[in-house]
């Protein structure tokens, strides 16, 4: 061995005691290498391989292309002595979503240049071209561009769709997802001509009904992807229309009256009917169907003023509004032109009326008897009479009769003549003292001028 040759040799055994640094990578998303990176001794022999395990998480196959890329700190970048092949060709086919291992060799000559050198191998890869063109490119994703993974729509979230007509229903899409990039787009057809957007959104259906409904999610890269899923529309149910009611409304204790209630349903459900008679009792029917009549009767054991009260239901529980009605028993009952003005009361039982009910008001106010007999009645209780009842005709007329009215009333004559009566006595006074005045003047002048005389 020359000195030359002996300098060259410890050179070599120096560049290959130097670790290799060999990161992998791949130029594309959604391809995993395993591993990544690691450190190969050359020690003891110039060459060695290493696995190197590759899965493409995608849906179709797709043809990957190697290359290396070696650099190094070497004075003089003697790439040509390591020489790195692969067990696969260049390109091959990458099948989806299995683990493939592709065989590493390094070799390494004897005389490289001592220093480190970092290999990298890189995955370039690209769709398969498609028998149909469906991704609407017109063929332009065919290049070398990476193939985009389509995004997956998913409205499960929301699941199951169900509500009332007239009800917001959410719709939710929060479960799409897209593993190479984000989705852009989330559009909703909801099955009855109407259409929304957003993750989350909300609509209201007309009409009972299943309806089909429709997401599409777009991706970064306009790649679509569709759920479809159904909205069980039903109708809430409608209570029925408050019933009308027909019966005595004057009436004597003990006796029996009939009373009618009829409704209807807008769901064309049968009804029942409900009625407080107002002095505790109720009746309640069986179920009818909408309008027909439910006749019932009933009859109070004391006199006085009734409010019954009666609604429907209908066998869903849905109730209607409540019509009243007063129903006067043994009770005094004024009237004005056939119109009901209130009743008046003997609370005491002497024989004589104390009280007037004002049936629109509800409030109880004076009645005063008068001398003739008749009873004066202050209806608002604002301490002036209103009414005068006659109890021998049982009529009832306004207080003050109208003509009267008109009059002026003799005290405000006699105020009226009092005040022109006092306006002229002082009047008179006040001319009276201004005359008195200059006669006195009169007079002192006179006496001075006698004086001076
Ligand atoms: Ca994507
Ligand atoms: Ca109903
Ligand atoms: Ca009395
Ligand atoms: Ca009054």
């Amino acid at each position: 061995m020359t000195k030359h040759n002996v300098i060259w040799y410890y050179f070599t055994l120096l560049c290959l005691l130097l670790s290799v640094s060999m990161p992998l990578s791949a130029t594309e998303q959604g391809i995993i290498v395993k591993p990544s990176s690691f450190t190969v001794d050359l020690i003891g022999g110039c060459n060695t391989t290493r696995d190197i395990t590759v899965r493409w998480t995608g849906s179709d196959t797709i043809q990957c292309f190697i290359s290396t890329n070696i650099t190094s700190d070497c004075p003089r970048n003697d790439s040509e002595g390591i020489n790195v092949t692969y067990s696969e060709p260049s390109p091959f086919d990458l099948p989806s979503n299995v683990d493939y291992t592709v065989e590493m060799k390094i070799e390494a000559a004897i005389n490289i240049m001592p220093g480190n050198y970092t290999i990298t191998t890189n995955f370039s890869c690209e769709a398969e071209e498609p028998e149909d063109d469906d991704e609407g490119d017109g063929g332009k994703g065919r290049g070398r561009s990476p193939a985009n993974i389509p995004p997956v729509a998913d409205a499960s979230a929301g699941e199951l769709y169900t509500g009332y007509v007239d009800e917001e229903i959410t719709f939710n899409g929060s479960k799409s997802s897209d593993i190479d990039g984000t989705i852009t787009e989330w559009s909703w057809d909801f099955g009855d001509g109407n259409n929304g957007t957003g993750e989350v959104t909300s609509h209201n259906y007309s009409t009972p009904g299943t309806y089909n409904v429709t997401l599409t999610v777009t991706d970064n890269d306009r790649n679509t992807d569709t759920y479809k899923t159904t909205v069980i529309i039903m109708q809430a149910n409608r209570p029925p229309d408050s019933p009308l009611v027909d019966g005595v409304m004057l009436g004597n204790k003990t006796v029996e009256y009939a009373y009618t209630a009829v409704s209807t349903d807008p769901d064309n459900d049968t009804i029942r009917y409900f009625f407080d008679w107002g002095d505790g009792t109720n009746t309640i029917s069986g179920f009818l169907e909408r309008r027909l009549i439910y006749n019932t009767s009933h009859n109070w054991t004391t006199s006085g003023v009734y409010t019954v009260r009666v609604y429907a239901e209908d066998k869903n529980n849905g109730v209607s509004g409540t019509t009243e009605m007063t129903v006067f028993i043994d009770v005094n009952v004024l009237f004005i032109d056939d119109v009901i003005q209130g009743y008046i009361l003997d609370t005491d039982a002497d024989g004589i009326y104390d009280i007037f009910h004002n049936n629109a008001t509800g409030d109880e106010t004076d009645v005063e008897l008068q001398n003739n007999g008749n009873y004066l009645i202050d209806g608002d209780g604002d301490t002036m009479w209103d009414y005068e009842y006659d109890p021998e005709t049982n009529v009832l007329v306004s207080y003050p009769p109208l003509e009267e009215e008109d009059m002026a009333p003799w005290y405000v004559l006699f105020a009226l003549i009092l005040v022109v009566a006092i306006t002229v006595i002082i009047f008179a006074y006040f001319l009276h003292s201004i005359k008195k005045q200059k006669r006195d003047k009169g007079q002192k002048k006179k006496k001075a001028i006698k004086k001076a005389k």
